[in-house]
């Protein structure tokens, strides 16, 4: 079979351990750690002097292939374009969006330098697979230069709608782009409808009657192949966590309370303010919780050189702090709000020991924590997951207590039927949520992905 070839905008070593947070890292050392390849990308270093070579090494049966980025390449392609345009974009935030046309400019160049540091790793059959937004114009920089391999591409986070897609001055370009690829993956069949709704009413795009679309004289293949984790793993993870310091001081510090858990990066996309409103509702509306339940929130620092992020931080502290200073008693607060990163064992152990999982995103691609939340109980006792219907993860997992995060009563209501379902109701929806992740697995995902994009036919050479 040919090797593979996963390109993602950031790369974790071997020497790295995963500690800031991030989906997309996750997945793909898990499941490259076990079909292996070449993981290629930045190495999450700055360099003054722009790289012309790359550093590798290796691991098991994955190799690495990294490149720094210097300063202004790092700002105009990260910080600004990816994150200040395309990610508040992308997750219906047009407020936030703000658009230079010189970090446009840098993105495209950055994905140019992506092509040209590639390249030389590159073997005549290899399959590459392309990961994220950072990168969306990459294949289109490949085949500039050359490159007649198999491309894929799959995309984390959700499309918007079309009329959302359009605000974006310069779209044509990056889907001109990614139309290069030969197979384009969506988390869900939302993302995938509005790439086909992109298509035919931006692209004058044609989408044939077996689903391939023809665009910017090209003819490509597009479905949904929702992300999945190693449901097993993560729940044997879980299990051993019950013995670990961190584990039994939460245990310890929490007595009798029930634990309401919520995991995130710390990113507006993730609807902590909401969930923390929630939370106030439910203390004002059920004043017997009070006392007797915490919300823990993990909340790990991300993307700090953007300002709506360190916006979002100053809103959460002072949240929390309201919050708590109007509900506190000597003993007891109802928010435990820790902004940091945890090992991902203990965030297994907290996961199994709260009654209560808040997966509240106001929009989110998927959203692991979702499914690394019901992997982590335990089947005699398991919690309840309250979901937004706006986490790409609800599609699959409707047993689940799905709400609106922008209905702040509706949330204050399911932590409420949360907090006091009983077992054998908790134990149907958990059962049902469990089958289905296990079923679409990491490597389900993996293996879907990768055997459509191997089976579509062999480009002639240039
Ligand atoms: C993008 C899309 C999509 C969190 N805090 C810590 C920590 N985490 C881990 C979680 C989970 C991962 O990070 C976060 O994954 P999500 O899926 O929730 O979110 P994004 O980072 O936004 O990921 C998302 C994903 O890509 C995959 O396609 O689902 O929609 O936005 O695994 O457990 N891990 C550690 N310490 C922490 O404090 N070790």
């Amino acid at each position: 079979m040919s090797r593979l070839v996963v390109v993602s905008n950031r790369v974790i070593l071997p020497s790295e351990r995963i500690q800031r947070a991030g989906g997309l890292a996750v997945a793909i050392r898990e499941a490259l750690g076990r079909s292996g390849g070449l993981w290629f990308g930045w190495s999450g270093e700055i360099n003054e002097t722009p790289a012309s070579t790359t550093q590798t090494a290796s691991k098991g049966k994955m190799d690495f292939a990294v490149f720094d980025l210097t300063q202004s390449e790092f700002d105009g392609f990260y910080n600004q374009f990816a994150n200040s345009t395309l990610w508040p974009l992308f997750h219906y935030r047009i407020g936030l969006v703000k658009f230079s046309r010189a970090a446009f400019q840098t993105y495209l160049a950055v994905n140019g330098r992506f092509a040209e540091m590639l390249i030389p790793h590159l073997k005549r059959d290899d399959t590459i697979w392309i990961h994220d937004y950072q990168l969306l114009p990459l294949a289109g920089e490949l085949r500039k230069r050359g490159v007649t391999n198999k491309i894929g591409f799959f995309l984390h986070i959700p499309l918007p709608g079309v009329d959302t897609l359009a605000v974006l001055p310069g779209l044509n370009t990056l889907m001109r782009g990614l139309a290069a690829a030969d197979v384009i993956g969506f988390q869900t069949e939302r993302d995938l409808q509005s790439f086909k709704d992109y298509v035919r009413q931006e692209a004058g795009g044609i989408i044939g009657p077996n689903g391939t679309i023809t665009c910017f004289d090209r003819t490509i293949e597009a479905g949904a192949f929702p992300i999945g984790i190693d449901a097993p793993a993560f729940a044997t993870l879980a299990e051993k966590a019950v013995d670990k310091p961190e584990y039994l001081q939460l245990k310890e510090g929490l007595g009798a309370r029930k634990l309401m858990i919520a995991v995130d990066r710390l990113d507006y996309s993730k609807g902590i303010p909401n969930r923390f409103e929630a939370c106030e509702e439910l203390l004002r509306t059920h004043p017997e919780h009070r006392g007797a339940f915490e919300l823990v929130q993990i909340a790990s620092p991300s993307r700090t050189d953007v300002a709506s992020y360190r916006d979002l931080r100053r809103e959460i502290d002072r949240l929390s702090g309201r919050i708590n200073s109007a509900f506190s008693e000597v003993h007891w607060a109802p928010i435990r709000y820790l902004a940091r990163t945890y090992p991902r064992q203990s965030l297994a152990g907290f996961c199994r020991m709260a009654q209560v999982g808040v997966v509240t995103p106001l929009r989110d691609g998927m959203n692991m924590v979702a499914k690394e939340y019901i992997a982590a109980q335990d089947p005699n006792d398991p919690g309840v997951l309250v979901l937004s219907r706006f986490a790409g993860a609800a599609a699959e997992l409707g047993s689940a207590l799905i709400v609106n995060p922008f209905d702040v009563d509706q949330c204050a209501d399911a932590m409420h039927r949360a907090l006091i379902m009983p077992l054998d109701e908790r134990q149907a929806r958990w059962r049902t949520a469990m089958d289905t992740i296990t079923r679409n697995d990491v490597k389900a995902w993996w293996t879907s992905f990768t055997t459509r994009l191997r089976a579509v036919p062999a480009r002639a050479a240039a």
